[in-house]
């Protein structure tokens, strides 16, 4: 089925100028980028974003890491888009990613993962929803 699924290019992967070259992956597999804004991630943007995390101990260096630099958020949409790229996207810990997901190719660490992508189709919409609207979105 057709879905859409929200991404994030890290802030450690747009500092490097990785942009394009994940970009190219996501495409690669299979996946239109519908709509796509580069933006700088605030900090109360950021807590909300990761407010599933917030009890746990890396809740304030993520919030620090998202907001170092840019970041480009994305609405991803394809055959089962969610799973698709969870798959691309490799492990949280690059050390534990498959060869040729963005995590292995491009990540420094489990913190300096380069990517997010939605873990359900419910967290897609309220992520989707936190950054676009649907005037934003040309599928
Ligand atoms: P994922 O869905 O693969 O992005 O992973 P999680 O939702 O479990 O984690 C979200 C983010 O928290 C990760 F991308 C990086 C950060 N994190 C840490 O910094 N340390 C950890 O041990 C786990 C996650």
């Amino acid at each position: 089925m057709t879905e859409r699924t929200f991404s994030i290019i890290k802030p450690d992967a747009t500092k490097r100028n990785l942009t394009g070259k994940i970009n190219a992956v996501i495409e690669d597999a299979g996946l239109r980028i519908i709509a796509q804004r580069r933006i700088q991630m605030t900090e109360a943007q950021a807590r909300k974003f990761y407010e599933v995390h917030s009890e746990r101990p890396f809740y304030g260096e993520l919030v620090e890491t998202m907001t170092s630099a840019p970041v480009v958020v994305q609405v991803l949409e394809g055959e089962n888009a969610m799973a698709r790229y969870r798959e691309v996207m490799g492990a949280t810990n690059p050390e534990q990613a498959a060869d040729g997901t963005i995590r292995k190719l491009f990540a420094l660490n489990v913190g300096e993962n380069s990517v997010h992508g939605s873990d359900s189709q419910e967290n897609a919409q309220l992520e989707i929803a936190q950054f676009f609207t649907d005037a934003d979105i040309v599928g």
